[in-house]
């Protein structure tokens, strides 16, 4: 266990709404309890990033004040403390995702570094000219461009699944694309753009009959679902603190560590070596080899306290509470005149993508904001899902365990009185 642990807030003592006693969770969060243009925040950007509890802010400042020093190399006290908390910070993560092994955890900067590494690394010691890589159409630009980048150097091609207007993949489509020069599938988990829950498991099971291995894209599903890599049989999982309620710039690549094991270093540096001379040098072992120079010490410790935190409340429950309020949303969102839903596949969560009338999503956020709403319009970093609709972007509400029915009430209303605005 952390070193940290007591300094993570109570569990929730009453529990109503589907088990959870979202006012009092409601507390926990600081920034929540603020006024927006005079009015109080409805934080629904939270696939964007998620608000921190007060266990992970005091948790930050606990140890900037008491046991900040670098790790893996000073005799003295603080570094020694320093150096426990962040290891034992490898294990918060190896059980919150049931990894096999703590040396399959390496800290990265987020998903998108987790994504540049497998590429930089499996993917130019794996991949020649004319092998492929396969990836769907509702990727963010994470999980393209860097498989873009690497196809361009090697000379390799980028497949991908085609999925139809609801936001569903063509799973026939995905297993014609699978052969033997396949050498890697690269898929997203939860859509950000539009809320599809992928099956994954199927993905997965199907690319391991080719002996191909799967990462996944888990920067939206790790936040609302519970991971087990193991049961997944995912070979590569990556995901970021930001959107699980920890600090920024800090995250994780999970990799199995037969695969880990044979990849040579993503950068060269302090902390991941054996032994360096001027004629060679010899690589750390894993997870060492993957996380060169001073890591955010900071950022790791920040994020198993906020994993312990969402353990507490249950990945479960955060999951079934968030259908519920996904649910209310998908219906009172139905109320505003002209507003089309964008993703309506069977299997979502936790995103409402939209589109009302021709009302650019860049107006809807602005006006939202003015009601103290905060929404996100673009594109999401999801370019190719926008170009499959033909739209340059949406407007998009992302729910939280701590977001609220009456939330969504004024979420619903705002967007009336933006459809009142533009028609008059
Ligand atoms: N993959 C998915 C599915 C994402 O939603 C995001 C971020 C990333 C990768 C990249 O994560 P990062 O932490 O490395 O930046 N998505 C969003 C979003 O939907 N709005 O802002 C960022």
């Amino acid at each position: 266990m952390s070193l940290y642990t007591a300094h993570v807030s109570t569990a929730p003592s009453s529990r109503n709404e589907g088990g959870l006693d979202i006012q009092r969770i409601r507390q926990d969060f600081p920034a929540l309890h603020q006024k927006v243009n005079g009015k109080p925040l409805v934080y629904l950007d939270n696939g964007a990033s998620a608000q921190k509890p007060q266990a992970v802010l005091d948790t930050l400042v606990h140890f900037y004040q008491h046991d900040y020093a670098n790790i893996h190399r000073g005799v003295h006290s603080l570094s020694e403390r320093a150096t426990r908390a962040y290891e034992a910070a490898r294990g918060v993560v190896q059980r919150f995702l049931n990894a096999r092994e703590e040396r399959e955890i390496i800290f990265v900067r987020g998903t998108t570094e987790a994504i540049n590494l497998v590429a930089a690394t499996y993917g130019r010691t794996n991949l020649s000219a004319g092998d492929e890589i396969v990836i769907s159409a509702m990727e963010h630009h994470a999980n393209i461009v860097p498989w873009q980048m690497l196809c361009e150097q090697l000379g390799a091609k980028l497949r991908v699944i085609p999925m139809d207007d609801r936001g569903v993949l063509d799973m026939q489509a995905y297993q014609d694309l699978l052969n033997h020069r396949t050498k890697l599938v690269a898929v997203v988990h939860l859509s950000n753009a539009l809320g599809t829950l992928n099956p994954v498991e199927e993905i997965i099971t199907l690319a391991h009959q080719h002996n191909i291995p799967v990462l996944l894209d888990g920067a939206q599903s790790a936040p609302h679902l519970k991971v087990d890599v193991q049961a997944l049989d995912c070979d590569f999982f990556a995901f970021s603190g930001h959107k699980l309620y920890g600090p920024t710039g800090i995250g994780v690549l999970y990799g199995k560590a037969a695969l880990l094991e044979q990849m040579p270093p993503y950068q060269g540096g302090g902390d991941m070596i054996e032994e360096v001379t001027f004629e060679k040098t010899t690589y750390a072992s894993i997870p060492s080899r993957f996380e060169a120079g001073t890591p955010h010490i900071a950022g790791v410790i920040g994020l198993a306290s906020a994993i312990q935190y969402v353990e507490q409340i249950g990945l479960q429950a955060i999951h079934a509470y968030t259908q519920t309020l996904l649910d209310y949303g998908t219906q009172r969102l139905q109320e505003v005149p002209g507003l089309r839903i964008i993703g309506t596949a069977p299997h979502k969560a936790s995103i409402l993508a939209f589109r009302i009338q021709d009302i650019h999503p860049h107006d809807i956020g602005t006006i939202l904001d003015q009601e103290g709403v905060a929404i996100r319009a673009g594109h999401h970093c999801a370019q190719p899902v926008m170009q499959h609709y033909q739209l340059p972007a949406t407007a998009r509400a992302s729910l939280s365990f701590y977001n609220t029915r009456e939330e969504i009430d004024i979420l619903v209303a705002a967007l009336q009185k933006t459809v009142r605005i533009f028609s008059l």
